[in-house]
């Protein structure tokens, strides 16, 4: 079975519908077809100032999430980074390969740096891609499933692990980006020029998974749309349409196409009412599953224990080997 490796943010508490619909549903369906290995991030996290306690109770609240959405312990190896400590170990040799000008160019740095301003970013939201190179690597991973906006660190990783292996021989299997077109950026509900982002949305654009269902009802239902009145999928003059018919289609399994046939000569409010419901329908039972979780945290810690377990088997090879080839003196 080829390995897909990703990994998500313990750092809002709730997954968002740009979490669940870009990255999330993938895992679910790739534990099916591949040797999955997915992790809750949590040294990703610190890179942001994080309230210890808080810190903690997300990462559960992170892993009960992607069990509620799917993710079956026995098909899939589920894992908090901090567990592993191979992935801080590996991405220290990581910092030492890449260019301090490659990663000043990765977007999400720039982004999120100057909204900070210099003196409040930290050096390791600077390093952040580079950890993500280790996380991939150490598992060998042949694809990575994630939203559009990880791309470019993807194509960073592809750039180090060709670098290791052209500097110390063969070691790394150099990953691809898994991203499904359709699902690959989910837009902010209020703004759909932007991504819909913990960060970046208005608490109005933003769809967090966890929320009342009734708020997100309402939240579907005022999303902005256009002065037209056609539903008609057309991603650069109809964004907000677009937007709500990708999610609706996702979420049904209906094609867009069949989609749009039936709206024909609708008003938006039918198309906002149906989604607002189909909604409510998903997001009540994965609620009731993630409280399900959290209810049992022996269970919870006990599925994360075994993981970390399958996932340390793996990393501590893939770090050894590194380790060699680089030329560190073996302990005795
Ligand atoms: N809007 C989105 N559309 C599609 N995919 C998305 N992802 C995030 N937003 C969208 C994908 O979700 C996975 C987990 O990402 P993360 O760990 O970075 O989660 P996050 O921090 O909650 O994501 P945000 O909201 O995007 O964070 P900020 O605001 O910090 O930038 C990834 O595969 C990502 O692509």
């Amino acid at each position: 079975r080829p390995r897909v490796l990703s990994g998500i943010q313990p750092t809002a508490g709730s997954f968002h519908l740009g979490n669940y619909l870009g990255a999330v549903r993938q895992w679910v369906a790739l534990q099916e077809t591949h040797d999955a290995f997915y992790m809750v991030v949590d040294l990703h996290a610190i890179t942001v100032p994080q309230e210890p306690g808080v810190l903690r109770a997300n990462t559960r609240l992170a892993a009960a999430q992607l069990l509620a959405a799917g993710l079956d312990p026995d098909r899939c190896t589920l894992f908090v980074q901090s567990h592993v400590p191979e992935h801080a170990q590996l991405a220290w040799v990581m910092n030492c390969l890449t260019g301090f000008g490659e990663a000043s160019r990765m977007t999400q740095f720039k982004d999120k740096s100057a909204k900070q301003g210099a003196d409040r970013t930290t050096v390791g939201l600077f390093t952040y891609p580079v950890l993500q190179v280790a996380d991939i690597l150490l598992y060998q991973a042949e694809q990575v499933p994630v939203g559009e906006d990880q791309r470019q660190h993807i194509e960073l990783t592809r750039d180090l692990a060709e670098r290791f292996n052209a500097r110390f021989g063969e070691t790394f299997t150099v990953p691809a980006p898994y991203i499904l077109k359709e699902t690959a950026k989910i837009y902010d509900l209020q703004d759909p020029a932007v991504k819909m982002s913990k960060s970046a949305s208005t608490p109005k654009g933003l769809i967090n998974l966890l929320d009342e269902p009734k708020a997100t009802a309402k939240k579907v239902k005022s999303a902005v749309t256009d002065t037209d009145t056609v539903i008609r999928y057309d991603a650069a003059n109809k964004p907000g349409v677009s937007n709500l018919l990708t999610i609706m289609s996702t979420l049904t399994g209906s094609p867009v196409a069949d989609l749009e046939q039936a709206y024909e000569g609708k008003m938006y409010g039918a198309l906002k009412t149906d989604l607002a419901e189909v909604m409510v329908d998903f997001v009540t039972p994965f609620r009731d599953r993630t409280q399900g979780y959290l209810d049992d945290p022996e269970t919870l810690d006990s599925i994360l224990a075994k993981g970390a377990e399958k996932a340390r088997a793996v990393a501590a090879e893939s770090l050894a080997q590194a380790y060699e080839k680089v030329g560190f003196l073996p302990a005795k």
